[in-house]
């Protein structure tokens, strides 16, 4: 494996393209059906990018034991009175934790166990939050500027979105008079 440098954002937009970092994004398009407001979600162009991600993925998808890395960018934007958000998962692999720390801007790490109770937890910079196994897990910019955030994952967690995408979580993040708030 090559040596990797603590990377900041720039160092993984300008270094590693083409050099084993994977850039993945997702267009508002890509979101369908994640808002409430389909109103105000028809209204917005389909390709707006919402966010992207570059991952560094060392081992081959499954391996145990390894660890995956990646940067989010998310944007900042709503759809009625609801902040951009990632789509949002739990893992395949139903106990594998994952870690999340702020970079920059302002956001909202939702969170919902298989309860499906939900709670969230500020994102700022340098702020880490774990995320158990069991837990899915999504992010909301609750700025006016990009929120960028590092992940941690285990190599061989996989990715359900299926269950989100069907079922969301039991509560949204909006905006209340000027302030985000679980609903
Ligand atoms: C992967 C990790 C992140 C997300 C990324 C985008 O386990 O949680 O890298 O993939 O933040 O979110 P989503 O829900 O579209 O994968
Ligand atoms: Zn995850």
């Amino acid at each position: 494996h090559k040596k990797i440098v603590i990377p900041s954002l720039s160092f993984f937009q300008d270094e590693l393209k083409g050099e084993g970092v994977v850039k993945s994004r997702r267009t508002l398009g890509e979101l369908a059906g994640i808002f409430e407001n389909q109103d105000a979600y028809s209204q917005l162009p389909l390709d707006q990018l919402a966010y992207e991600v570059y991952s560094y993925l060392p081992e081959r998808e499954g391996t145990p034991g390894g660890l995956y890395f990646g940067i989010t960018q998310l944007y900042p934007g709503k759809v009625g009175d609801e902040y951009f958000m990632t789509k949002g998962h739990f893992h395949q692999q139903e106990d594998r934790s994952e870690y999340y720390w702020g970079l920059e801007g302002e956001g909202m790490l939702i969170l919902m166990d298989r309860e499906r109770n939900t709670w969230a937890e500020r994102m700022m910079p340098g702020s880490l939050h774990y995320i158990p196994g069991g837990v899915a897990h999504r992010v909301a910019n609750t700025g006016n500027s990009v929120l960028s955030f590092a992940a941690c994952w285990p190599s061989d967690a996989g990715h359900n979105y299926e269950e989100i995408a069907n079922k969301g979580f039991s509560a949204r993040l909006v905006e209340v008079d000027g302030t985000p708030k679980l609903r």
